[in-house]
């Protein structure tokens, strides 16, 4: 595997011109390496100005090695560090140099100018050069320190900055050269190109030659190809545009007290949980937590409950509080609890009165005339190829909820095979299935034959009670959103429930899978569910 040195040594010493961006935090990093560039450039300007200071050794360089740190985390490019002038003399260059090859950054370019340096494009009376002898030590010691061969050191000549002319430059490229440095920077501030091609006409190529066209960004890119440079260094094109963007929005949002002129114009919160790697936390937590963050839930609320009365006067029955929480927050808490964050509720009745917290809210307008499975359709945008459908009224314990999610199947419903479970009223879903409950704990590939509301005229006794609550995976979605296009136009739609969407599957040939349970679940339907219900939470 090439390290992160060996890919900023082949990049300096390869044939062809290669060019290296700045960035400045773990973010702008992130974004450099997906643009496509193969390296970075740690700008000391541009790190100076994300800690809001000036580039004049301000932030100390722990601080900044720091910032690289995270810079390296985020990427898998090198970095090539803007190093200023070493932070201090060769001794103080031989700990950079250990610090940041314990933190994989890939090399440093130093300058030889004084500690503390101030910025090239500052006033070139205030840029005194360091000595040539006292600068060549530092490029010896940091080469001799390093511990691993391709670690880079470039020196960076900022004759030309402070005005000293070709003649000094050259000769002190050479000096550096002959310490030992792996590349030589030179430096202009000037708008057109001229000093930079004479200077690396009569260079010739000893060392690869790296540039800083800040100035004369004009240049044609192939003038500096053809001049033999090896590196280019856009180096601070990242801190300006995202200060540019930064400085428009923020007065933006002042002026108009509001943010929904830019909303469409910024990065979506979901591009920045990208570029944090927001994914590979969720497959770790997975792994390790067995979490199981890919699921949704897709919770049907849109019923009033009129059998409660008064109680749902100005609420669902799904936000009447039970043992202090509303139903429908106990319901969410709970597939929280084992990993399940993203809940759908869609709701119907007083659907403004629902306020809980972390969920997403879609609206069944055709709940009063309407059935289940329109409420289901109204989520069908949602739908994933990992996720539980569930009743909004139900009252459950936890293992149910997380043995369901460790059973095999496209579909798997929860059947409560206690047929004499007094908590059951209403009129609850009969299951028809390949198998009654035997009770054992290894019960599998139970199939449901039919759903029904009315017991079977042909004797045959259920198996037990659906609970409206089932698993649906990838293929289990399909067949779902499949009879929904195919039940869409029967003019009965709107009266159609889940049992009737599952039937519906079954007769396509389709296989539902059971898992059984024995009570510890219980549905509200009335003042006397309320009371069971508080019985139940205890
Ligand atoms: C930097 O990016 O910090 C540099 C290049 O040193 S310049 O600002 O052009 O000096
Ligand atoms: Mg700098």
């Amino acid at each position: 595997m090439s390290t992160k040195c060996k890919k900023l040594r082949s990049i300096i010493k390869s044939n062809g011109l290669e060019f290296i961006l700045e960035a400045h935090n773990g973010i702008s990093a992130a974004i450099v390496e997906r643009a496509g560039f193969k390296a970075i450039w740690g700008s000391g300007f541009a790190m100076s100005a994300q800690f809001g200071v000036r580039d004049s050794n301000e932030a100390s360089w722990t601080q900044v090695v720091d910032m690289l740190e995270f810079m390296s985390d985020a990427t898998t490019i090198p970095i090539l560090l803007d190093g200023d002038t070493g932070y201090g003399n060769f001794n103080n260059m031989r700990r950079l140099v250990t610090k940041l090859e314990q933190r994989n950054i890939a090399g440093v370019c130093i300058e030889d100018k004084q500690f503390p340096k101030a910025n090239s494009f500052i006033d070139s009376n205030k840029q005194p050069l360091a000595d040539i002898n006292e600068f060549c030590g530092k490029i010896k010691a940091g080469k001799d320190c390093q511990a691993d061969d391709d670690f880079c050191i470039v020196a960076r000549v900022e004759a030309l900055i402070a005005g000293w002319g070709l003649k000094e430059a050259l000769s002190r490229a050479e000096a550096y050269r002959e310490a030992g440095a792996d590349a030589v920077l030179i430096h202009s501030k000037s708008h057109r190109p001229d000093e930079i091609l004479a200077f690396a006409k009569e260079w010739e190529n000893r060392l690869p030659l790296v540039i800083v066209p800040t100035k004369y960004y004009s240049t044609p890119t192939d003038a500096f190809r053809k001049a033999n440079i090896s590196l280019v260094i856009w180096a601070n094109h990242m801190i300006r545009s995202s200060t540019k963007e930064m400085i428009k929005n923020s007065k933006k949002i002042f002026k108009s007290e509001s943010v929904a002129d830019i909303e469409d114009k910024i990065t979506t919160v979901e591009k920045i949980f990208n570029l944090q790697g927001v994914d590979e936390l969720s497959q770790a937590q997975e792994k390790y937590l067995g979490e199981k963050l890919d699921t949704r839930a897709i919770i049907l609320a849109a019923t009033r409950g009129s059998e409660l009365h008064g109680l749902t006067h100005d609420k669902p029955k799904t936000m009447i509080r039970i043992g202090g929480e509303a139903l429908l927050a106990r319901t969410v808490n709970k597939f929280k609890k084992i990993g399940i964050n993203k809940s759908i509720v869609v709701a119907g009745y007083k659907a403004e009165s629902i306020d809980i917290s972390g969920i997403e809210i879609r609206v069944n307008k055709d709940y009063e005339i309407g059935n289940e499975l329109i409420s289901l359709v109204c989520a069908q945008n949602d739908f994933d190829d990992d996720m539980v459908i569930s009743y909004g009224d139900l009252l459950f314990r936890e293992h149910i909820l997380r043995d369901l999610l460790e059973v095999d199947g496209d579909i798997v419903i929860v059947v409560d095979s206690a047929l004499d479970n007094p908590n059951i009223t209403g009129s609850p879903d009969l299951a028809y299935c390949s198998q009654n409950d035997d009770r054992s704990p290894f019960m599998q590939n139970i199939i449901l034959k039919e759903l029904s509301s009315v017991i079977r005229t042909d004797n045959k006794k259920s198996s037990g009670h659906w609970i409206g609550m089932m698993r649906v995976r990838k293929e289990g979605r399909n067949w779902i959103e499949e009879a929904i296009h195919e039940l869409k136009p029967s003019p009965n739609f709107k009266k159609l429930t889940l049992p009737d969407l599952l039937n519906y599957i079954i007769e396509q040939g389709k296989i539902i899978n059971v898992h059984y349970i024995s009570g510890h679940w219980l549905d509200v339907n009335s003042i006397d569910d309320i009371d069971r219900a508080g019985d139940f939470t205890q």
